[in-house]
């Protein structure tokens, strides 16, 4: 008789949030941390994470952007296509954890109120054929706090950090409201506090999500 050889299916983690909060800074410590326990870890991020879905990375946050959000959703499904074709979907088959900075929360939260929900779900649904994260982690921070680290840790700002305190008020309340309708998947974290207790607040709700799995 053959035996199953095949791993496990790996765990999908995405970081979300409103600019500045943390999410990049985070990735890389969960990742530090799951490493030296042992684990397979793979990085990456949304727009973004295989060759093909960086160069529409520059697109999108590039200033030419027409700030249509139909266009900018229907390009950000394109890059998650190939991002979760090319990627996130061999790397969970291979058992590996996944750490993605930003998925399709963004697209709800960023495109979301300038488009029918109807319309968001199904290109959501189109690009990631179903593909849920097992948890989601949202670093909440307001908008004030958030834009002032992201300028001081650079004055080039892209599309989206342009956009007026209004339009990232909104962004953190359609956050949330998506965390209240999904408590199971997140976990929200205070990313006002310091990088340590951050980093603490996630481990705690990493192993209480997922500790079974780990
Ligand atoms: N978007 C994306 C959509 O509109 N729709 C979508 O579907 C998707 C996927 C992406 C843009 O695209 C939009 C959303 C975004 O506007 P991006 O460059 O990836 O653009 O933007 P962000 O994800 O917002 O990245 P940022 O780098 O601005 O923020 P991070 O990753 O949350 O923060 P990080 O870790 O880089 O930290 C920022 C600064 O703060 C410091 C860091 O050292 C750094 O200097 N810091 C702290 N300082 C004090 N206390 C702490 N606890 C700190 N943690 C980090």
């Amino acid at each position: 008789m053959s035996k199953n050889t095949s791993p496990a299916r790996g765990i999908f983690i995405t970081f979300e949030g409103g600019e500045g909060g943390g999410k990049s800074t985070q990735v890389r410590r969960l990742a530090e941390e799951l490493t030296v326990a042992g684990r397979d870890v793979v990085i990456t991020r949304e727009p973004g994470g295989t060759p093909y879905a960086e160069a529409i990375r520059k697109v999108l946050l590039s200033p030419e952007s027409p700030g249509d959000a139909l266009t900018e959703a229907l390009l950000f499904a394109a890059a998650r296509r190939d991002h979760v074709r090319a990627l996130i979907e061999p790397a969970l088959a291979a058992g590996k954890v996944v750490l993605c900075d930003r998925f399709t929360d963004s697209t709800r939260a960023y495109q979301g109120g300038r488009l029918p929900d109807a319309t968001i779900e199904g290109i959501i649904s189109l690009a990631t054929a179903g593909l849920t994260p097992d948890l989601t982690l949202l670093l909440d921070i307001s908008p004030e706090k958030g834009l002032a680290r992201a300028k001081a840790r650079s004055s080039a700002t892209d599309a989206f950090e342009r956009e007026g305190l209004k339009f990232h008020k909104e962004v953190r309340e359609r956050f949330l409201e998506l965390s209240e309708k999904e408590p199971l998947r997140f976990a929200v974290i205070d990313a006002a506090a310091t990088e340590d207790a951050v980093a603490q607040e996630i481990h705690d709700a990493v192993f209480l999500h997922l500790g079974d799995r780990l």
